[in-house]
């Protein structure tokens, strides 16, 4: 078997790519990355020491460079982790989210159709659905919760979801797709909350919490999506939507004292900002049908998850050193002020 996976240089990429050489040692897995801002060959070094994977360069909406690589490789399953991801970024410049988000996967089917495959998967998120009110906690998103975006990245994201179903029904592509709430774990881009909180707290920096902190997020371990998107590619039914979510729901203050007092660093390093415009205020994930149709259940609780978390950012403080240093901090500094 041979496996394409975009965007593995990127967070939850990064984290399937490990996933999958560990558990098919037979496989072969491509990885196809732009190496955008996000993208981190670092996050690939002990794969690339592993025969079965190969790294290939490449942009997604990138046609001819998509056409040749699937020519060489004749790939069986296709999994599409690459996009532009950040929300906030999507507000400030929505142009590339469209091109790499909505053009390529739409590139990147028409490379599955003109040479044949076994399964495209779309990973997508429970950003599609918009978001829940904080006073019904009783609500949920299921596969049939009607799309209802607020972001630039949510509706580029719900954008590309309506083409997977449309190349579905029209051109009989078998696919599926994947909706995924909030992941956190080893490798995540520190400008994201649960890193860049991490990151600021070990050195003593102002943590910028949008509003009042109390936007409700559905927190899931990388490795338990890594391991639905596994059931899904070889179990998964053709045309079908899974969502993935472990009710670990967390206000962001909540989770921004977790890491504060598993680092022993004083709450007065809170800070609240501006809010973030058209911010979601509650996601929240019925996993019913994953469980019920694959067996899915997530492994890890977000209490002893954070934990292995904090280990990590602790243990590899030259992955996300690296990162700080570079030209990450000109967007730092215009996001949130050289004072923070
Ligand atoms: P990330 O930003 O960490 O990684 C994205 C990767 O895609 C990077 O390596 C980047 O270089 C690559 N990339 C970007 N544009 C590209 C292009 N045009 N061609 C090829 N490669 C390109 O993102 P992530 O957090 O790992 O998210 C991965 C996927 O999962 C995304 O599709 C995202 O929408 C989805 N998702 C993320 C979360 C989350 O909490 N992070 C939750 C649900 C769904
Ligand atoms: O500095 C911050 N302060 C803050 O209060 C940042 C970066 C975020 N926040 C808040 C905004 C959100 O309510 O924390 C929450 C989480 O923010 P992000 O980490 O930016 O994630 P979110 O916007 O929820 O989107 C994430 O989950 C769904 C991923 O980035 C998406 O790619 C995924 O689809």
């Amino acid at each position: 078997m041979t496996v394409i996976v975009t965007g593995g240089a990127g967070f939850i990429g990064g984290n399937f790519v490990y996933h999958m050489l560990e558990k098919y040692p037979k496989y072969k897995i491509v990885c196809v990355d732009a190496l955008t801002y996000a993208g981190n060959m670092e996050t690939l070094d002990g794969a690339m020491k592993n025969p079965q994977f190969e790294f290939v360069k490449a942009d997604i909406a990138d046609r001819d460079a998509v056409y040749a690589l699937f020519e060489k490789c004749k790939p069986d399953y296709v999994v599409n982790f690459a996009a532009e991801s950040h929300v906030d970024r999507s507000i400030t410049n929505p142009d590339i989210f469209l091109r790499t988000n909505v053009i390529g996967t739409g590139v990147l089917m028409d490379a599955c159709r003109k040479y044949g495959i076994k399964r495209f998967h779309q990973v997508s998120t429970d950003e599609v659905y918009g978001d829940l009110p904080l006073d019904k906690p009783e609500l949920f998103f299921t596969e049939e919760t009607p799309l209802h975006t607020s972001s630039p990245y949510s509706a580029s994201k719900a954008g590309a979801d309506l083409l997977v179903n449309a190349y579905n029904r029209t051109y009989k592509l078998p696919v599926t797709i994947s909706r995924c709430s909030n992941n956190y774990g080893p490798y995540h881009f520190p400008e994201k909350l649960i890193p860049l909180m991490i990151a600021n707290a070990l050195n003593d920096k102002p943590l910028p919490v949008y509003g009042k902190g109390e936007n409700v997020r559905d927190w899931l371990y990388v490795k338990d999506h890594c391991e639905a998107i596994d059931l899904i590619l070889h179990n998964g039914k053709d045309g079908e939507v899974y969502n993935i979510g472990g009710h670990n729901e967390r206000t962001n203050l909540e989770v921004v004292k977790t890491i504060l007092r598993e680092l022993g660093k004083p709450e007065s390093l809170i800070t609240y900002v501006t809010d973030r415009p058209g911010h979601d205020m509650r996601y929240a994930i019925d996993p019913t049908k994953i469980n019920r149709e694959l067996g899915w259940l997530p492994a890890t609780r977000f209490d002893d998850g954070i934990k292995l978390t904090i280990k990590w950012y602790l243990d590899n403080r030259k992955w996300w050193e690296n990162i700080l240093a570079g030209e990450y901090q000109n967007y730092y500094e215009k996001m949130y002020g050289s004072g923070n």
